[in-house]
């Protein structure tokens, strides 16, 4: 399994500064209850996947998650799974992290390219993006988000947003 690690920290300025003005491609929302009080647990109640242009005319995707409270400085795993190719499985996760260090976003293709890149972190919010080329999509990008409880191998709760099935 080749796993492939390369730090874009370089292009982290150019990313907030592309997407401030950037052209939607197109953009989708999900919302889930405040339904989660496991320890830990990062309750998801809003999430947004965006697929926009910068200034480059390269396209590029957003995912971003909002929790019930503060995520505060130190948290754990939150799983991103995108569908955009085939059929209604699984192509990539996204999994937002922040322990040690700034936060960051790790992509892992399926069955095993994976890339990095810093996130940003705003109080109950955390979006990271990718080069949309890195995708390939052959279909408008459909994702859920699996937050679970700190701290354990097999966490005793995970929020599911949305409870079953994908946002589109
Ligand atoms: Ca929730």
């Amino acid at each position: 399994m080749a796993v492939i690690l390369a730090i874009s920290s370089l292009f982290m300025g150019s990313i907030l500064a592309d997407a401030a003005s950037a052209d939607i491609v197109f953009t989708d929302t999900g919302f889930d209850a405040d339904d989660t009080s496991g320890p830990g647990v990062a309750d998801v109640v809003f999430t947004r996947r965006t697929v926009w242009t910068n200034a480059n005319g390269r396209r590029w995707f957003t995912v971003r998650v909002r929790a019930s409270d503060p995520l505060g400085s130190v948290w754990n795993g939150v799983d991103v799974f995108l569908d955009y190719r085939g059929g209604p499985r699984k192509d990539a996760r996204i999994t937002m992290v922040n322990i040690e260090g700034p936060p960051y976003c790790g992509l892992l293709i399926f069955p095993g390219e994976g890339w990095d890149a810093p996130a940003v972190q705003v109080n109950r919010t955390i979006l990271c993006s990718f080069r949309l080329s890195l995708l390939d999509p052959t279909k408008r990008i459909r994702w859920r988000v699996l937050s679970p409880s700190a701290g354990t191998i097999d966490p005793t709760e995970t929020d599911r947003a949305p409870d079953s099935g994908w946002y589109t």
